[in-house]
Parts: structure tokens; C-alpha cells; sequence
């Protein structure tokens, strides 16, 4: 490699992290790197709920940017429901829908049933373009599973993010397990190649946290404007330690905790500056007693109802904040 081509890579290396002001490089790993959650999880519709699952589903939508125009695969890992990660009762017997959606309906800023947030909501409207059942299956077991290829064009155009909007629907068709799994959107088939620009988002995040004390999980909420409070609702928290909420603006708010199977909820105030950019919730374990296989699901609204989404890679990055956060109790919702 000559010397002109090394300064020429290094300058790339340096301007491409910023050139795209929102958007960062590595940002299709769901869950994203910087949240530290080891998986998403989608339970059968014959389990309980508190198991940790209240509606047996998981949708989240992929952002590709305009300026890709090659293709691009949705690549799933462990899109079984067996052997290695999952979450047995009794035996195996869940069978697991993933599909991906494109084309018109799929927008959620356009078509808000595709959110899917409701019940009685069409969260499968647009045209879809891959899907399989997944059960038992060993020779996905702890593997990967790739959708497509797909051309970012089948997607539904979104202005606002400049990119093309894909949807996974992820839905516990039978069976009482639950199904762990992960995401990676991949300019590759057998292999994690990210696109660069692209994100992905939920409007309500099903996950798992670590079975270890230490670990802190995140998630980031983007806040639009107009904003002024949100609404924060968990549930089947298992009362795991605390959560807190943390911005550039905020030293830390602590929120109420839910217990086993049952949702809790606060409201946050938004200052002007927090507009435009991320909120990090975090999320610390009990220390002591181990709670283990601890899943938990999150929503947001606005003052207006709107529900928040949670990007897999913050908007405009994490937020940092003062390291010495101080704890005040957020008021209840009148
Ligand atoms: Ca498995
Ligand atoms: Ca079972
Ligand atoms: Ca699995």
C-alpha cells in the first residue's frame, strides 16, 4: 500500500463518522452495540405473561439511507426455538413467525397500526417480501438465518430519515417457549457486513438482560419535537434493581419499577435541549441475589400519545452525562 493511499484511507476514516450527522457506521447489530442486551425475546401465545411477554410479538423496523442502492440481507441469529439461548417450559414445542415487510403501509410515521402498539392493529400491512416459521429446528440452533437479498427500493421512503423503512414482524405463533434471538442488517449472506447509515428502531422493546450484577443495559429513545413530557411504562421488571433515565440534560431520574407481571409507569419532563436527541435508560440489576433471565418490556408516549421510538444505535450518539448522578423520584402521571 503506498503512502498517498494510506493518508487517503486514514482521512476517510476520520470524515466518514461525522459526514452523516444522526447516523453512525456500525449501527445494524440489533440489539446495537452500545445497549448491552444479549437478546431480543418473543414468547409463544400459549405462555404466560409473566414470563415477561404481554402480546407474543416483536416488530422492528431497518433504515437503509438513500444514497445504498445495493442490496441487503435481514440476518437473524438463533431464529429457533431449542437447544442453546432459548427459554424452555416443559419441552420445545414453540413454532415462531418472522417476516419482512416493504412497500407501502410499512412507514410508521405515516401508517401507525404498523407499530403495532395496539390491539386489533393491521402491524402486518406493506408487502411481504420473505418470511419463515422457525420450531425446533437444530440446524438453526446458535446459528445464522439469513432474509433476502433485498433492494432498498422495496422499502417504504421515509423524508424525515432520508432512507428506505423495512419492518421484521416477529410473532409467537404456538407453543408456550420463549424464543431469544438477535439481529444484524448485512450487506452479506454469511456474514455481518453493515451498511453504512442504516439503523433500526422499535416502539416497544422486548429484551433480556444479562444474568450478571454488573451489567447495565440501554436503550435510547429518540425525542422529536414538540415534545414535552413522555410517558415511560415497564413491565415485569421482577423489581431487578433500578432504572434510570439519563441525558445530556439529566443527571439521572429514577423511575418506578414493575414487578412480576405487572406494568409501571412515570412521567418525565423534556427540556428544550433534550429535543432531537437520545435519552438513555438504563437499566441496573439488584445487586445480591441474582434475578435471573430477567425479560422486560418498555414503551413511550408523549404528552400528545405518541409512542417514542427506541433506536438500535442512539441518535446523535449517546448521550453524555456527569457521572455523578444524582437520583430524584419522577412524578407520578396525572
Ligand atoms: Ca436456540
Ligand atoms: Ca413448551
Ligand atoms: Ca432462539
Amino acid at each position: 500500500m503506498n503512502c498517498k493511499r494510506i493518508i487517503f484511507i486514514t482521512l476517510l476514516l476520520i470524515i466518514l463518522p461525522v459526514s452523516r450527522p444522526g447516523l453512525t457506521l456500525l449501527a445494524q447489530a440489533v440489539p446495537g452495540k452500545e445497549e448491552n442486551i444479549p437478546f431480543l425475546v418473543t414468547f409463544g401465545k400459549d405462555a404466560e405473561t409473566s414470563w415477561g411477554y404481554d402480546d407474543f410479538r416483536q416488530i422492528f423496523f431497518f433504515t437503509i439511507p438513500r444514497e445504498y442502492t445495493g442490496q441487503f440481507y435481514i440476518r437473524v441469529f438463533d431464529p429457533d426455538v431449542g437447544g442453546e439461548h432459548d427459554e424452555i417450559r416443559g419441552d420445545f414445542d414453540t413454532r415462531t413467525f418472522f417476516g419482512v415487510y416493504g412497500g407501502k403501509g410499512v412507514d410508521p410515521d405515516v401508517n401507525q397500526q404498523s407499530r403495532g402498539l395496539n390491539k386489533g392493529d393491521n402491524y402486518r400491512e406493506g408487502t411481504l417480501l420473505a418470511s419463515r416459521v422457525f420450531g425446533n429446528e437444530a440446524r438453526y440452533d446458535n446459528k445464522w438465518f439469513s432474509f433476502g437479498p433485498f433492494n432498498p427500493t422495496a422499502g417504504d421512503f421515509n423524508g424525515k430519515w432520508n432512507s428506505y423503512i423495512f419492518k421484521m414482524v416477529v410473532e409467537g405463533l404456538s407453543g408456550d417457549d420463549g424464543n431469544l434471538y438477535r439481529f444484524f442488517m448485512s450487506r452479506e449472506a454469511e456474514s455481518n457486513l453493515p451498511v453504512e447509515g442504516g439503523n433500526a428502531f422499535t416502539y416497544k422493546y422486548t429484551f433480556r438482560m444479562w444474568n450478571d450484577f454488573k451489567s447495565v443495559a440501554h436503550i435510547y429513545p429518540y425525542v422529536d419535537s414538540g415534545v414535552v413530557w413522555i410517558k415511560q411504562r415497564n413491565f415485569d421488571w421482577d423489581n431487578d434493581g433500578y432504572i434510570v433515565v439519563v441525558s445530556r440534560y439529566k443527571q439521572g431520574i429514577s423511575l418506578s419499577v414493575s414487578g412480576e407481571n405487572d406494568w409501571e409507569e412515570d412521567r418525565i419532563p423534556i427540556e428544550a435541549p433534550e429535543i432531537g436527541s437520545s435519552l438513555d435508560f438504563q437499566f441496573h440489576k439488584a445487586q445480591g441475589a441474582l434475578v435471573k433471565n430477567n425479560n422486560v418490556v418498555v414503551t413511550l408516549e408523549s404528552q400528545r400519545g405518541d409512542a417514542l421510538p427506541f433506536f438500535s444505535s442512539p441518535i446523535g450518539g449517546v448521550p453524555v452525562y456527569n457521572p455523578k448522578i444524582t437520583v430524584r423520584k419522577a412524578p407520578k402521571p396525572k
